[in-house]
């Protein structure tokens, strides 16, 4: 037993006022995009792009921190998810990996309760249930690793499918 609380909500992340970071599905710039990494730079307002500018990218799979600005929040993880290219040029590894970084850096960081997105599904198109399967049970393996050290771990998802899908892993994978 982890002591970690896992939870799929249906919703938009950049509004989650219960947890200390949120992850932000980027690109390997780190400035910016679509989709949930769009939401998060509008919401958060330029103070966000600035610091990213200073990072210079990050590779897939890793992981960087920054302030979470407007966001109600204290950090925003960024972490650039594998393109899925048909499942043969280690997606999988790369998707366990950016779950495995965020965690890492938050751990670090002292955050003990984290929101990610779901991470490569959407332009990038990782498909949805075998990707719900990695972070599920990526981040389940982590928290019982670290015991103790985070007290929520949440998804985010923005659309019904999905988050039914995450929903059923967090059910099938449940700690005995
Ligand atoms: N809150 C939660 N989830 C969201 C939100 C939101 N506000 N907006 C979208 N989603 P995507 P990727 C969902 O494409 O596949 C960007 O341009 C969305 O429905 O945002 O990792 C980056 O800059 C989907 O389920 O991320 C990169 O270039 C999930 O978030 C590229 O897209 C991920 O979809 C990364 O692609």
């Amino acid at each position: 037993m982890s002591g970690t609380v896992f939870k799929a909500v249906r919703g938009d992340i950049t509004k989650l006022t219960d947890v200390d970071a949120i992850v932000n599905a980027a690109n390997t710039s780190l400035l910016g995009g679509g989709g949930v990494d769009g939401a998060i730079h509008r919401a958060a307002g330029p103070g966000l792009l600035e610091e990213c500018r200073t990072l210079h990218g990050c590779r897939t799979g890793e992981a960087r921190i920054t302030g979470a600005y407007r966001l109600p929040c204290q950090y925003v993880i960024h972490t650039p998810g594998p393109v899925w290219r048909g499942g043969r040029y280690n997606e999988r590894e790369l998707l366990s990996s950016c779950y495995r970084s965020c965690l890492e850096l938050a751990v670090e960081k002292g955050v003990r309760r984290i929101a990610f997105p779901s991470i490569s599904t959407g332009v990038y198109h990782f498909p949805v249930e075998e990707a719900a399967g990695i972070a599920v049970r990526t981040a389940r393996k982590f928290a019982r690793e670290h015991p103790g050290k985070l007290e929520l771990v949440e998804w985010a998802l923005f659309d019904d499918r999905t988050w039914q899908i995450y929903a059923d892993e967090m059910e099938k994978s449940e700690e005995d």
